[in-house]
């Protein structure tokens, strides 16, 4: 079923003080309406609310077929800072993850104020005592941008007062700011009937459900694969469809947060004849949780074993990585090279600040922030790329925040990631050997805003001299896609080097996303260095929903948390919610 979610298109006009209105600024018409958009679930409907909107100094408020529309008047348009506000009260009777997606622009400058118009959005408690959330935008551009906000849990299930503070600085002066497209709604990632996709071709299959937040999976055959259970640290194995009675293994492993079992990779050792299974996940000494003591474990390491019928034996500990502090940016995903090397990644552990985060003056590598490159005993592979003291003599990459996605392009053998902003600026990157993502100083292609994380920072500039580059040897470069909102976490990579789906997707980019449940669909350029993107993509940021809309290959997954090609030749995709979903031909 199709639901509406609201818009809330404003338009402001400011006009100089030769007139008669020379006491007030006048800013403008408000307009409230109804606007299809494909959520399903609606937190609130502002159109029955209408009534609650509560300008600084109101005029007229009235309403035309449905739309409402009010005007606004602000005290002294002389004064230097021109501030009103609207507010309505909202009623966030519901636990699904709520979103808030605000598209604004400013326009027509006749005579530039000295800065562009700040919108300013809080959430208050419903006496008005409290602000529990605040986010600011400030436009720089002047082309319609968005932003798009998680809202906080401390918002939910409670009436709260919803305001957007519009304020300009410098007088009023000839111009029009306008505010359109504020969305909050109820966003659902997963979809009651099951995920769908766009293409009628092709058909999704429940493959198997019931595991118990599942992180990642890999396949030993045919119809024979291993799945990772975060919070039991169990390594699953699926046979024909049934779940085996025990798990391959059982470790112990901390579970707050994105701590936990958290990758895989396998591969059949062809001068051993064995196949070595690599396992990353965050250890605890005696049992799964961090009982009574929080940040008791013994960090995030990375395990080569071996399978043994239905075991997994001879643990060899080839990487020692830092968990402290608790509990984020663990990174976890393996993938086996074209060179039959390992590489996993590790983010920046909750806030490491070393030279791999980019500060020039900050302290050696300490193990975070990378991407690894080593052998499948865990030896350096020489020669190395950053440098070739412990630890960056493994790094491959560096100036990485947090990441869920590695895979290999299997026709140029180019390395592919997927990296989390913290409050934007998620990315897909093509990641050459001795590549600096750029954070802390950069994410996605924007300078991070230390004061405001959930706003973007300027476009960066192509000097890069504020960034570490090991003497040289590093080479920082912008994402091949980014997204300029948040509420996305992306995740999986996949490419599709499988012809079952005919030449039309054979070795496309898949991608997976945690908070959207949004299955995404790339094709590559022709020398595969770059996503073939076109029209208002070209620039490789997403500015807002609609132009993700072209990338949306499937959605209502819920949490995707890895997608694979089977054995069978069909893409596989991993919820967090327990289910594999099985991609095939409808026919
Ligand atoms: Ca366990
Ligand atoms: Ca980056
Ligand atoms: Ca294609
Ligand atoms: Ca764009």
């Amino acid at each position: 079923m199709q639901k509406l979610t609201i818009a809330i298109i404003v338009g402001i006009t400011f006009f100089v003080g030769i007139s008669l209105m020379s006491l007030y600024a006048h800013l403008g018409s408000f307009i409230v309406q109804a606007q299809p958009f494909n959520v399903r679930g609606l937190l609130v409907n502002l159109t029955d609310e209408h009534h609650n909107w509560k300008p600084s100094k109101s005029t007229n408020v009235t309403q035309t077929n449905g739309n409402l529309t009010i005007s606004i008047i602000t005290e002294k348009p002389k004064k230097i800072f021109n501030r009103a506000f609207l507010q309505t009260q909202l009623n966030t009777s519901n636990t699904a993850l709520p979103i808030l997606t605000l598209d604004y622009a400013s326009k027509n400058f006749l005579y530039p104020p000295t800065k562009k118009p700040t919108f300013q959005i809080e959430i208050r408690d419903v006496n008005n005592t409290k602000i529990l959330w605040s986010a600011i935008l400030q436009d720089t551009s002047g082309k319609l941008l968005s932003e798009i906000f998680t809202l906080p849990s401390n918002v939910l299930n409670k009436p709260i007062n919803f305001r957007i503070y519009i304020i300009t600085e410098g007088g009023p002066s000839h111009s029009t700011v306008s505010l359109k497209n504020l969305y909050v709604y109820r966003f659902e990632s997963s979809y009651e009937g099951g995920p769908i996709i766009t293409d009628p071709n092709l058909k999704l299959e429940t493959f198997f459900k019931g595991l118990k937040f599942p992180t990642s999976m890999a396949f030993l055959g045919p119809n024979d694969l291993l799945v990772l259970e975060k919070n039991n640290g169990t390594v699953q194995r699926i046979i024909n469809g049934t779940l085996q009675p025990k798990p391959v293994l059982d470790v112990n492993v901390a579970i707050q947060s994105e701590r936990g079992m958290e990758g895989i990779a396998l591969t059949k050792n062809h001068s051993t004849g064995k196949t070595y299974v690599f396992l990353y996940f965050t250890e605890t000494k005696s049992e799964d949780g961090e009982k009574g003591s929080f940040y008791r474990d013994l960090g995030n390491r990375l395990y080569r074993y071996e399978l043994d019928g239905d075991k997994l034996v001879n643990p060899k500990l080839l990487l020692d990585l830092p968990s402290q502090p608790c509990c984020i940016h663990n990174g976890g995903k393996i993938t086996i090279g074209p060179d039959n090397n390992v590489y996993t990644v590790i983010g920046d552990a909750n806030g490491h600040h070393t030279k791999a985060q980019n500060f020039k003056n900050g302290k050696d590598p300490d193990g975070t922030s990378a991407i690894y490159r080593f052998t499948q005993d865990g030896k350096v592979v020489s020669p190395t790329l950053l440098g070739d003291k412990e630890p960056l003599n493994k790094y491959y990459a560096y100036g990485i925040r947090n990441s869920f996605g590695l895979d290999f392009d299997p026709v140029t053998g180019n390395l592919w990631d997927t990296e989390n902003g913290a409050g934007a600026g998620d990315e897909i990157n093509l990641v050459e050997p001795g590549f600096n993502s750029g954070w802390t100083m950069l994410q996605g292609i924007w300078n991070v805003n230390a004061s405001h994380p959930n706003s973007l920072g300027k476009i960066e500039s192509s000097n890069h001299d504020n960034l570490v580059d090991f003497d040289g040897r590093g080479k920082y470069s912008d994402p091949e896609f980014t997204w300029s909102f948040g509420g996305v976490g992306v995740t999986a990579v996949k490419f599709f080097n499988s012809t079952k789906f005919g030449k039309q997707y054979e070795n496309d980019m898949f991608v997976g996303d945690y908070h959207r449940g949004y299955l995404y669909h790339f094709d590559l350029s022709k020398e595969r260095d770059k996503l073939n993107l076109d029209g208002s993509l070209r620039d490789k940021v997403a500015d807002n929903i609609t132009e993700l809309q072209k990338t949306i290959f499937g959605q209502g997954f819920g949490p995707i948390t890895d997608i694979k090609v089977g054995p069978d030749g069909y893409l596989y995709v991993l919820t967090y919610q327990g289910t594999i979903y099985r991609l095939v031909p409808s026919l």
